[in-house]
């Protein structure tokens, strides 16, 4: 019965920490799953990229996976973005960025640059 009291007494003087300590766990998963990975799915064909223009916020951490749906190797090219990957046919190759500030990125393919498109941060 002793034993019971004092554990209901410091169960009960435990009970705002454990609020703040479940408080601040949520927050801080809030925080990991906005710095986590988005994923936008860039499709390449012969006529070009789609979408042609991805959205982004600013800041945001984005996958931008790039399937190469044509017959060539294609490169996904970008001044703006400094990146510059080589995606062969049939293949999947992600390319991450983050912390963009708003603007106008634009990407292309450097071994048919007809293809064009941007990635549009706002
Ligand atoms: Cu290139």
């Amino acid at each position: 019965m002793r034993h019971r009291a004092t554990h209901r007494s410091s169960f009960a003087s435990l009970r705002p920490a454990r609020v703040l300590a479940l408080t601040l766990g949520l927050l801080v998963l809030a925080a990991a799953t906005r710095a986590a990975d988005r994923s936008v799915a860039l499709a390449v064909a012969d006529h070009g990229f789609t979408p042609a223009e991805i959205e982004a916020a600013a800041g945001e951490r984005l996958r931008i996976e790039v399937t190469n749906h044509t017959a060539a190797a294609i490169e996904f090219e970008s001044f703006e973005l400094n990146r510059e990957r080589v995606v062969p046919p049939g293949q999947t190759v992600a390319v991450y960025v983050s912390g963009l500030s708003p603007g106008r990125y634009e990407f292309f393919d450097d071994f048919h640059q007809e293809r064009r498109g941007a990635l549009v941060v706002k």
